[in-house]
């Protein structure tokens, strides 16, 4: 009923803890690479979720209110995927939540960061989410204590074990996959580069961002942060950005100016389909 809260069955707090769940059980969850399931085949496994991506737990009240923006063009088997695989993760953790695709409108060079900043946007007009999640689309958790909340004070980088990365981080730095912000976190950063047109640079922009606005990044554990990256080759229209290095070193100059109070777009669509609030957005192109 309303009023009991829910409880977050999944929590743990070191790595003795993970292997105890592991013998009892719960934890790694697998993982269906190439799912081969309709959006209404998978909409069907998941009665309770509303259009547009939306689920409140039914029986308790949550404690954790998270947007899950997925920057995006033109994956629909990796989309598929995500959505078979992430629907059901987060309603084992009991939270109240929305999917977003942030879907990139026509040919020019992609641009994620400046879809993430859109999508967080376009997520706090609709609920006061207290998390917002920052997600790959080819990205699929595999472990359920991976809670997909966020902590207090600094923003969280989740993804720090993949399998295409034999499990471990890359670099320190590291701060590509699947991150997670509060609102506040959001603020103080000034958000994410609006200027990275093409594959890469904007992930390490914003880990300086972290950095240069007073904060630091939180981690899972390495043992809970795993995550299976599907397959893919470079997508046509996001080549690597040859400006990436240049921009890089001139984050520190450029943070305050160039991200959420400078960003633009033009919102073209807004549609509430069965398991995703999809965003169409003319975010413009490479100047
Ligand atoms: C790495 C990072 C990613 C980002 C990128 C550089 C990991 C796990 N991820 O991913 O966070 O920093 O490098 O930009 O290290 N996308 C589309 N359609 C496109 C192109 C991209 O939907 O045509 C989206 C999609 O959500 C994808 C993401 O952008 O997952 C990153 O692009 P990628 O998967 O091609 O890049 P990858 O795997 O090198
Ligand atoms: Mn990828």
């Amino acid at each position: 009923a309303r009023g009991v809260q829910c409880v977050l069955l999944y929590v743990i707090h070191s790595y003795k803890e993970q292997l105890q769940s592991e013998r009892l059980g719960v934890g790694p969850v697998s993982v269906h690479l190439s799912s081969p399931l309709s959006l209404e085949e998978i909409r069907q496994r998941n009665p309770l979720v509303l259009p547009g991506g939306h689920y409140r737990p039914p029986d308790c009240e949550p404690r954790h209110h998270t947007a899950i923006v997925v920057p995006y063009r033109n994956r629909q088997i990796h989309l598929r995927a995500l959505l078979y695989h992430l629907h059901p993760f987060l309603q084992r953790q009991q939270i109240h939540y929305s999917i977003y695709i942030v879907q990139q409108w026509g040919n020019s060079t992609f641009n994620r960061a400046k879809l993430l900043n859109v999508g967080v946007r376009e997520a706090l007009r609709d609920e006061d989410w207290s998390c917002i999640f920052l997600h790959d689309v080819d990205l699929l958790p595999e472990n359920d204590h991976n809670t997909y909340t966020c902590h207090k004070q600094f923003p969280t980088h989740l993804s720090v074990a993949m399998d295409k990365f034999r499990y471990r981080l890359p670099y320190p730095q590291y701060f590509g996959g699947v991150s997670a912000v509060t609102p506040d976190q959001y603020m103080k950063m000034n958000g994410f580069p609006n200027q990275y047109w093409g594959w890469g640079g904007e992930d390490d922009d914003i880990a300086a961002r972290v950095r240069l606005s007073g904060m630091k990044i939180m981690r899972p554990p390495v043992a809970i942060g795993h995550y299976k990256m599907i397959k893919h080759k470079g997508d046509r229209g996001n080549e690597q950005n040859p400006r990436r290095f240049d921009l890089l070193k001139r984050t520190r100059l450029n943070w305050r100016s160039d991200g959420l109070n400078s960003l633009t777009y033009e919102l073209l669509s807004r549609e509430l389909e069965p398991l995703y609030t999809n965003l169409t957005v003319d975010i413009g192109e490479d100047p």
